[in-house]
């Protein structure tokens, strides 16, 4: 595997960062997780949109145009050959002192991996994830906006450790004021009736790129969807629960803290719309 490097494709066993990065010694960067389907790379522009964001948001300057990172992350497939894969971008704030102060580092780093993914296995969309609720909230965004996709994720980590110590492979976060955020690397939708919800982002959602394509889906069929806050009684209530992620595409949930959602199987609009996203996945990316 060879991997880009700030302009340069090196082998895996070198692609190495100095110990004196922030993004190591601070988790001071920012990253995106993206899909290959098919030789064509999913939402491409939206990803590097949300990175630039990200960017921006934490005073860093990507040394790179949207053009050329385009261009890096299509060569980087194209290198290790991949026509289906995962690619996480990376852009390190750089080497500098000992100091938090990220004036001292000069030169942000951009690091791209494209690899084979590694996807939850089928029977959990046959079946149904089983998932509780984490007692460790999601940040506040005055003290650091969830929607910056930043390399300090200890805040996901410790609720994902908190659904690993309960039996489950993800847990809803919930926001300070005990609406639900999100879920550690997964947005959530809920139905009641015929009407679906996710929560807006100022309750502590990632952006998520998925969410929003899932979202255009459901406008196109019809589906009556809205972004409101939502309580953990309005999650143990819902007739039918599925999370969106890059990595999970959209995943159904069949058990929140113990409550069985629905009849406790996969709900028919979840099936039919996963269906949906897998082939527009397929048809509408940039090809590499
Ligand atoms: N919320 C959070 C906190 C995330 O990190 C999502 C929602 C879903 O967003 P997208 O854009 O993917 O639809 C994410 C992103 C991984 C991995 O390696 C995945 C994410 C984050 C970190 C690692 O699977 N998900």
């Amino acid at each position: 595997m060879k991997v880009y490097m700030n302009g340069e494709f090196v082998d895996a066993a070198d692609a190495k960062v100095s110990v004196f990065d922030h993004g190591l010694l601070y988790g001071d960067g920012v990253f995106e997780g993206i899909r290959l389907y098919d030789g064509c790379v999913f939402k491409l522009d939206e990803h590097l949109e949300r990175l630039e964001h990200s960017a921006k948001a934490i005073l860093l300057n990507i040394p790179l145009t949207r053009a050329e990172l385009s261009e890096a992350v299509c060569e980087a497939c194209r290198v290790n050959n991949l026509k289906d894969g995962y690619i996480r971008l990376v852009v390190t704030r750089g080497v500098g002192s000992l100091g938090l102060s990220h004036k001292s580092c000069k030169n942000p780093g951009i690091i791209i991996i494209a690899d084979k993914i590694s996807l939850y296995p089928e029977e959990f969309y046959e079946k149904g994830l089983r998932i509780v609720t984490s007692a460790t909230r999601r940040i506040n965004p005055a003290a650091l906006p969830p929607m910056v996709k930043s390399l300090n994720y200890l805040n996901n980590i410790m609720a994902k450790a908190d659904a690993g110590l309960a039996g489950c492979l993800e847990a809803i976060m919930l926001n300070d004021q005990g609406y639900v955020a999100e879920c550690t690397g997964d947005n959530i939708f809920l139905r009641h009736k015929d009407r679906w919800a996710t929560p807006p982002f100022h309750a502590g959602a990632l952006k998520g790129i998925t969410r929003g394509a899932v979202l255009d889906i459901m406008n196109d069929e019809g589906i009556q969807a809205v972004e409101t806050n939502l309580t953990r009684y309005e999650v143990w209530t819902a007739d039918e629960i599925f999370l969106t992620g890059t990595a999970a595409e959209i995943i159904p949930v069949v058990d929140v803290d113990g409550r069985t959602i629905g009849t406790g199987l996969p709900g028919d609009t979840t099936t039919r719309l996963r269906a949906l996203f897998q082939t527009r996945a397929r048809t509408d990316g940039t090809r590499i």
